[in-house]
């Protein structure tokens, strides 16, 4: 029998897919090319169908601008149509402002105006395609930076990050909002524009009420304690949403909880421990890669994952922890958190999945339904010339 807490959890417990998780993607040095890959925006509304229809808590696909819509123009109608036949709906919009061979030195803060025309440009058409799809959220992260010190001032490309983010906002409308994801280095290896949580906040803050920060969990410093930065964030009412993936030493893009999974639960605890009305409008997405574990297996057991661990916070007894806290009861109080963590949910979220008529096992029914293979005979095609080498 699943407890109420966790019942009530699970039932308002929803995470975006990412739509680049279901296309090859990998590494730097080159990707392995998966026969059952998404190749289009079809393929991928129809593995996040898929992932929704299994799990039952991914009812939106985060799209990419130039990823998914060719020259950055959405093809609405055709969106729309895909929404219906595959049951999910387009999520966050997310630009591009890393890609195109002009944003080398950058893009916001590229020293030359035209090319930051250019980003604002690719801003405010993000922003209309959100609206046309009627997506809430434009998320932005920006890639920009410099690799090596004096290159670049990084005053000035403050006040150029300020600029173009403000008049990006003035273009949202009331019920839009801007995430502005920090990351503390790569692409850029000396500096990066937007470095941290402190700079993400003050630039949401400079663009207006509706821009709030996106916090990924694998964009911090090896050993930063994050549930720290999203209780401030929620505690100044700034917290967007999240990124999630694991790591074990920067950007890794691994599958949500699969190296530290504790880190999750704390994080949701904090969420968990805030007023409702502070949370209420929080965005869980994923944002992974899947280099090696199939991208269909790999997006199932993220989100199965993450309603396991945000099941497992809500086990937390928070009314006996507060009053240990105040005691300063520390072994007590740790060990009523570490209950939490430890308890095994998997029982109770079959029993949550099977009365609410989903799959008890999604990764087992995903394997039964013939899903991967069936993609991977009529992709497998496409997908042979799309490895590619770094030579
Ligand atoms: C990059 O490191 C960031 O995590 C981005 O959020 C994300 O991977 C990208 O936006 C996909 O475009
Ligand atoms: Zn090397
Ligand atoms: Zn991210
Ligand atoms: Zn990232």
């Amino acid at each position: 029998m699943a407890s109420q807490a966790l019942t009530t959890a699970l039932d308002g417990f929803r995470i975006e897919v990412p739509s680049w998780g279901f296309a090859n993607t990998g590494t730097r040095f080159g990707k392995f090319a998966q026969a059952a890959a998404a190749t289009s925006i079809e393929e991928k509304f129809a593995d996040a169908g898929q992932v929704h229809a299994l799990t039952g808590a991914s009812p939106t696909v985060a799209l990419h601008v130039l990823w998914d819509m060719p020259n950055g123009v959405a093809d609405v109608p055709k969106i729309r149509e895909l929404e219906q036949r595959y049951g999910v709906k387009a999520g966050s919009i997310n630009p591009n402002l890393f890609q195109a061979q002009e944003y080398k030195f950058g893009s916001m803060s590229n020293p030359d105006p035209a090319i930051r025309r250019h980003a604002l440009d690719h801003l405010l058409e993000s922003i209309e395609i959100a609206k046309a799809l009627g997506s809430r959220d434009i998320s932005i992260w920006d890639a920009d930076g410099s690799n090596y010190p004096g290159t670049q001032s990084i005053k000035r490309r403050i006040e150029w990050l300020e600029e173009i983010l403000v008049t990006a906002h003035e273009a949202t409308s009331e019920d839009q909002r801007l995430l502005i994801e920090y990351k503390p280095f790569e692409p850029a290896f000396y500096h990066t524009d937007i470095a941290d949580w402190g700079m993400a906040l003050h630039l949401a803050r400079k663009a207006g009420p509706r821009a709030k920060v996106l916090v990924d969990t694998g964009h911090h410093a090896l050993g930063t304690n994050i549930e720290q930065i999203v209780a401030w964030l929620l505690h100044v009412d700034a917290l967007g949403g999240f990124h999630f993936n694991d790591r074990k030493y920067a950007d890794d893009d691994l599958t949500i909880g699969s190296i530290d999974p504790y880190q999750v639960f704390r994080i949701f605890h904090e969420i968990l421990s805030a007023p409702a009305a502070a949370t209420e409008g929080v965005a869980y997405m994923i944002d992974q890669s899947h280099n090696l574990k199939g991208k269909m297996e790999a997006m199932v057991q993220s989100v199965v994952t993450a309603q396991e661990l945000f099941a497992r916070a809500a086990l937390v007894d928070r009314a006996t922890l507060a009053t240990l806290q105040d005691n300063c009861a520390l072994v007590e109080a740790e060990e009523c958190f570490r209950d939490a963590f430890w308890t095994d949910v998997r029982p109770a979220v079959k029993a949550w999945r099977e009365d609410r008529g989903l799959p008890a096992s999604p990764l087992l029914s995903l394997k039964e339904s013939g899903y991967v293979e069936k993609a991977a005979a009529a992709r497998g095609a496409k997908n042979a010339g799309s490895v590619s080498s770094y030579a």
